[in-house]
């Protein structure tokens, strides 16, 4: 969907270097591409023209872990799950997790400000997020990283760097809150008549399991069909219109089985869930959550996917996939939508064999009218990268966008941090 034609790519290993290397280029005008594990949807690690690649993959190392206050402080280009198992000897989690883990950089998941498949249970990185270390555009150093739960001491400036996509400063250390890593984890994948079932079924998840809820899943079954033809992965139960994934993890097992039962139960006896299977060994934890995790890669192999990452409140959530599969007919391949329910984000993905303006005309900017008129967001957890800058005004006001502008101005007057992403033309 992008390509760049850039002939360096830098690797440094430390703070230093990263400024160093931001200095040069900003006195030379030099414009930057930061890149993490380059596992971004919409384009913001990939240079548009020539851009300097900065790649974190070097800044891998973790600094110190504190098991009494859960806090991990780290260099920015640690992949995800390599955090997450490092943590793990402390009977931590790292409170993220996404399909993209195996790649995705922490940094990445920091500057896109990634959602994922827990948001739900342990909220977004603004709050998990203890500090920041960052190098702005002029080569100087912000060291806002600190460790502690509770820092009132002004601006928390560190919440410039969540979600700003390289285009306000390079993210080179962070401090992470991380949760106790659970050790009771049972999965539940149900099969739905009507969506609102699945409604109904959040609903009663959240309130018969409470703090065990640890996330919830949605997929339909044109996405499900998907992932079974294009990867041949094989679904534990019957073809239904709808399915969810609900994950429960605490530290007792029996009562978290007991609990979970009990909401089975109910949501099988109400009839609002008409088939499912519930897993507890981890191969078939593993091969469930695949299921859902793997649905993006299966899309690939129709051809070419329009990728749409909404948040929409929830009385409208698959409406939208339903008024998009009716208004593009049959000039498609596939409409469908899935994501992270519990949260209100959908993941509305359509293939077409190749590439085809005429689809992407119908497409957009129809599909971003109709979230605006819900009041939801055009960019629920990916970003807006290069690929959904200039659509920026369909969920934010003019004012805001005023104040981005000044804030870019002020924290890289030359404009050499990852031009052409996020901000709009106009
Ligand atoms: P990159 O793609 O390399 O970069 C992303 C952006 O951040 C770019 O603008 C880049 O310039 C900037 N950047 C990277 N590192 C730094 C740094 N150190 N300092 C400053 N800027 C930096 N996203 C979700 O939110 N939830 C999901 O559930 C999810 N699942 C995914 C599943 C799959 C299979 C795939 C392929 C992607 C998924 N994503 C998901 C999207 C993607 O993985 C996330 O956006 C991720 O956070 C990007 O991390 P990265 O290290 O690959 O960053
Ligand atoms: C997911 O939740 C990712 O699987 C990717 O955010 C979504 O590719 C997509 O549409
Ligand atoms: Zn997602």
């Amino acid at each position: 969907m992008v390509r760049g034609a850039s002939s360096v790519l830098l690797k440094p290993k430390t703070t230093e270097e990263v400024s160093a290397i931001l200095s040069y280029c900003n006195q030379h005008k030099l414009a930057v591409c930061p890149q993490g594990g380059n596992t971004g949807l919409v384009g913001g690690s990939v240079p548009v023209f020539d851009e300097v690649i900065i790649s974190m993959a070097l800044m891998n190392q973790v600094e110190s872990v504190d098991s009494w206050s859960g806090v991990v402080v780290c260099q920015s280009g640690c992949v995800l799950e390599a955090l997450d198992q490092h943590v793990a000897e402390h009977g931590l989690m790292v409170p993220l997790d996404l399909g993209a883990k195996g790649s995705c950089h922490i940094g990445g998941n920091v500057s896109t400000n990634a959602g994922g498949l827990r948001l739900l249970r342990y909220g977004s990185l603004h709050g998990s997020v203890l500090g920041v270390e960052a190098v702005l555009a002029s080569g100087e150093v912000i060291d806002c990283l600190s460790t502690m739960k509770k820092d009132n001491t002004g601006y928390d400036l560190k919440h410039l760097f969540i979600g700003s996509e390289g285009t306000l400063g390079i993210v080179t250390k962070l401090a992470i809150n991380c949760p106790p890593r659970p050790t009771a984890v049972n999965l539940a994948f149900l099969g739905l008549q009507s969506f609102d079932d699945v409604l109904q079924t959040f609903r009663d998840a959240k309130s018969k399991l409470g703090e065990i809820l640890s996330s919830c899943e949605f997929i339909d079954r044109s996405s499900l069909e998907c992932v079974e033809e294009n990867l041949k992965l094989k679904s534990p139960i019957e073809p239904h219109p709808y399915y969810m994934l609900i994950e429960t993890s605490g530290s007792n097992g029996d009562h978290d089985e007991e609990k979970l039962n009990t909401f089975l139960e109910y949501v099988m006896t109400s009839g609002q869930v008409t088939d499912g299977t519930v897993a507890t060994e981890p191969s078939r934890i593993q091969h469930i959550w695949s299921l859902r995790e793997r649905i993006a890669e299966s899309l690939i192999a129709d051809g070419y996917t329009y990728k749409y990452d909404i948040s929409i409140p929830l009385p409208h959530f698959y409406k939208m996939v339903e008024d998009m599969r009716e208004h593009l007919g049959s000039s498609i391949i596939r409409c469908c939508g899935y994501g992270h329910i519990g949260d209100g984000n959908l993941h509305l993905n359509i293939t077409s064999k190749e590439y085809e303006k005429e689809i992407l005309s119908r497409i957009e900017p129809t599909i971003f009218e109709w979230t605006a008129r819900v009041k939801g967001s055009i960019s629920a957890e990916h970003g807006l990268g290069f690929k959904k800058r200039n659509y920026i005004h369909f969920s934010k006001s003019d004012g805001a966008i005023g104040l981005m502008k000044q804030m870019k101005k002020i924290m890289d007057p030359n404009g050499i941090l990852n031009p052409y992403k996020v901000l709009p033309d106009n």
